[in-house]
């Protein structure tokens, strides 16, 4: 029957099971263990004994301790939380967590990277999982969505070549979380229907900034039904309250090393200093006449319903706020499924979601390794399960009685069928005819026309981003064939973007105009020449561009959830450090003071992180506030410099107060900063200066003229903030709210930085 749930129900549930240290120590029969640390032998210096129990239980829980992992998103992270629904659509589906407004459903979100293993790096370039279960009142719901909107392949059937292409190569396992590869290209290139999602895969979507920066969807269209049984097809949307928001690829290669974690500690570290989460639920709802009209299929996951034909309708927010108490227990052991559906929500046709249907099912057999994997703490739903089906290995639940059949008259005839009327799931009755065929619909055939859509629709700086990553990757591919069957394609969806990737890999171009690349860094005449690049579309609903696809444009501007670094060293100004954090405080932002060594800095100042163990790829905004001893110690550090030029080179808001100007203006972006500023280079300027010099120096030259007038306004526009110590409050204000511009490619001369 089903039970009123509220936000606390699955916490709730979940303590049946958590089990906390005891005060001694047993084994797992409950015997209590008087020596933890030897094992029994025969004589001091003598064999183990078989006999001894207690070693063998410990190695034998050991030598066991790992499932498989899964065979795609293995590496991911959860965290629990809560949907409530704002808007009803009772209209339709009689599904209450969507029709019951001020309800609060709990649920689990799982995100994760597709390609590499369970221990691989957060960053890698790869579309997001993002598999959301809403422990509802009448069963669980899961939406196991992407955060890209559309997939590589139409048809299930494909998905273990996909899968074998792009994993490590199988005669050596290289490369790791990468699809810079041979196999992946020699797939894709002889699988046209992949070309729309590639565009996303090159674009900034496969580089989240954070898992709370991005979008995600349901990818495939599903119905909703509703109370007198009428259809409506749907496409679910998750909408970040923070926008979404993308790494670059120079970063996100960078963040690997330095930290693997970076998206799981991001997200844990939120919640852990009581932060959330959040995302609107935004569904489009269409009818099969609308669909009919459009010249693409919604049974073709390639494609995505363009939120120009059908506005996005925000309904409810999904808020994440509590960490799980055990990794294993929850995030690796949940096993999502595309069928678990609740009455008013139902499938479409989608070949590839029909697969899936049947392939979720199949693999937590393999991976928990038991028909009762359900049974698990976080698979259980709130709504007790009651069957006859019984037994099988680790069966938790203990049914009592005679009777594990229906119908029966032993049992009272239960557990009882369940009509509709009162509950009972019933699939919608979709009439269905028709040869039995091993084909692809001709309405499936159009794979360049949305590629087009999307690749039309990014800003310069994202196409140049999207040649890129094109230029790295096929670069990397060995065969030469692979390579130009790749441009091919390319071709057929930019003729600039195919020719600024030959280029790259030593094809000829196959446009007329052409900019030389920049090698890995942005190239100003190649942005500007793609700026111009679009191309005409097809089965697009006769758009030819489309809103919601690009990042740069149409997001919100919020600094919170943004980390800051503060460069400091011994005797840093501790009134400015604690305006900087007070301000990114009030903001919803978080600064660490990263200093010359850790612990105290003066003045009750305490560095968090330190020059050599943190990289400013870890934040998202450096400043360093003034104090002469602080500065000085700073300008001899390599690090500190290093720390501002990459802040600059990749977009983010950089600023100094004080003495910190001194800092900014001799580290290697000083002479782009004059230059910017329309001050020419003084001669005294160096990085490698001595630092008494340098500061007399670039005081007398510098910081005044640089913080004040024209100068500092044009480096303002372009995310460069300097406050002399008069000036400093409004500096800082203006550095924060930039925090929320997240970068500023408007900075000339990028690829002249040499990090
Ligand atoms: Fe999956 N996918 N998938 N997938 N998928 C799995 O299920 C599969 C597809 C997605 O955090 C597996 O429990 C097939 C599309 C997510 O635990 C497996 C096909 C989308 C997750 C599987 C697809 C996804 C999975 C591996 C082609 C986006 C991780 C372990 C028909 C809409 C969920 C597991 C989590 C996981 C099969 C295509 C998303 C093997 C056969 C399209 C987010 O069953």
């Amino acid at each position: 029957m089903a039970k009123k749930v509220n936000k606390q129900s699955k916490q709730d549930d979940l303590m049946n099971d958590v089990l906390k240290p005891g005060p001694e120590l047993t084994d797992n029969m409950g015997h209590a263990i008087s020596d933890d640390q030897n094992s029994l032998k025969a004589g001091p210096r003598g064999p183990t004994l078989l006999e001894d129990f207690l070693l063998r239980e410990k190695i034998h829980h050991f030598d066991h301790e790992r499932i498989p992992e899964r065979v795609v998103h293995a590496r991911g992270a959860a965290a629990h939380g809560y949907f409530q629904l704002t808007e009803s659509l009772a209209e339709y589906t009689t599904a209450p967590v969507l029709t019951e407004v001020g309800a609060q459903t709990p649920l689990f979100t799982r995100f994760s990277t597709v390609a590499g293993s369970r221990g691989s790096a957060d960053t890698a370039r790869d579309v997001r999982g993002f598999a959301v279960r809403f422990y509802t009142q009448q069963g669980n719901w899961d939406i196991v969505g992407n955060n890209i909107p559309v997939f590589f392949i139409q048809d299930a059937i494909k998905f273990p070549d996909l899968i074998h292409s792009v994993k490590p190569e199988p005669h050596n396992e290289i490369p790791q979380a990468a699809s810079a590869h041979d196999t992946f290209y020699d797939f894709i290139s002889l699988t046209p229907e992949s070309m729309h999602m590639l565009m996303w895969i090159h674009s900034g979507r496969a580089l989240p900034r954070s898992f709370s920066m991005m979008d995600g969807f349901g990818v495939h269209t599903f119905r909703l039904i509703n109370a007198k049984g009428e259809s409506h097809f749907v496409k679910f949307h998750w909408k970040p309250l923070l926008g979404a928001h993308s790494l670059v690829w120079d970063e996100a290669q960078k963040i690997a090393g330095k930290d693997g974690d970076f998206h799981r500690r991001t997200m844990w570290d939120t919640i852990d200093q009581g932060g959330t989460l959040e995302w609107d639920l935004g569904v489009q709802i269409f009818t099969a006449a609308d669909a009919a009209k459009w010249d693409f299929d919604v049974l073709d996951a390639t494609k995505l319903i363009p939120e120009d034909l059908v506005p996005v309708r925000r309904v409810g927010k999904m808020v994440l706020d509590r960490n799980p108490d055990n990794y294993f227990a929850e995030t690796e052991q949940v096993a999502f499924m595309t069928s678990n559906v609740v009455p008013g929500i139902d499938f479409s046709d989608d070949p590839l979601l029909q697969g899936r249907n049947f392939s979720y099912l199949d693999t937590q057999l393999s991976r928990l390794g038991s028909p009762n994997w359900q049974q698990l703490p976080i698979n259980r739903p709130l709504t007790p399960a009651s069957n006859n089906q019984r037994d099988g290995h680790m069966r938790q639940t203990i049914n009592t009685g005679r009777v594990s059949y229906y119908p029966n008259t032993m049992g009272d005839g239960q557990p009882a069928e369940v009509p509709a009327a009162r509950g009972g799931y019933v699939s919608y009755p979709e009439p269905l005819s028709g040869p039995k065929l091993r084909i692809r619909p001709e309405s499936f055939a159009d794979h360049y026309g949305q590629a087009r859509l999307f690749w039309n629709s990014q800003t310069p700086i994202e196409k140049e981003h999207i040649v890129k990553s094109l230029q790295f990757e096929l670069s990397k591919v060995e065969i030469r064939d692979i390579r130009v069957r790749m441009l091919d394609h390319l071709e057929k969806i930019n003729g600039v973007l195919a020719s600024q990737v030959a280029l790259a890999i030593g094809e000829p171009a196959r446009a007329k105009q052409t900019a030389v690349p920049g090698g890995s860094a942005d190239s100003a005449s190649e942005t500007a020449l793609l700026a111009a690049a679009t191309s005409p579309t097809t089965a697009s609903g006769k758009l030819q561009q489309a809103a919601g696809l690009s990042l740069e444009t149409g997001q919100p501007k919020t600094p919170k959830g943004r980390k800051v670094a503060l460069l400091a060293a011994d005797g840093v100004s501790a009134a400015q450090i604690a305006m900087v954090q007070k301000a990114l405080k009030e903001a919803g932002a978080t600064g660490d003071v990263v200093g010359n060594h850790l612990g105290d800095l003066g003045e009750n100042v305490k560095a968090t992180k330190t020059l050599s163990n943190t990289d400013a790829v870890l934040y998202d905004a450096v400043i360093v506030p003034g104090g002469v001893k602080s500065v000085q110690t700073l300008m001899m550090h390599g690090d500190a410099h290093a720390f501002l030029a990459e802040a600059y080179k990749h977009g983010k808001p950089v600023a100094a107060l004080g003495e910190g100007v001194e800092l900014l203006t001799a580290s290697e972006i000083g002479r782009l900063l004059r230059a910017v500023a329309g001050m020419g280079t003084p001669a005294s300027t160096s990085a490698g200066a001595p630092a008494g010099d340098a500061v007399k120096t670039l005081s007398e030259v510098g910081s005044a003229s640089l913080a004040t007038g024209t100068g500092a306004e044009k480096l303002a526009i372009q995310g460069v903030f300097v406050g002399t110590n008069g000036g400093t409050e409004n500096t800082v204000t203006r550095f924060v709210a930039a925090l929320g511009e997240h970068r500023f490619w408007n900075r000339p001369s990028l690829g002249q930085v040499p990090v």
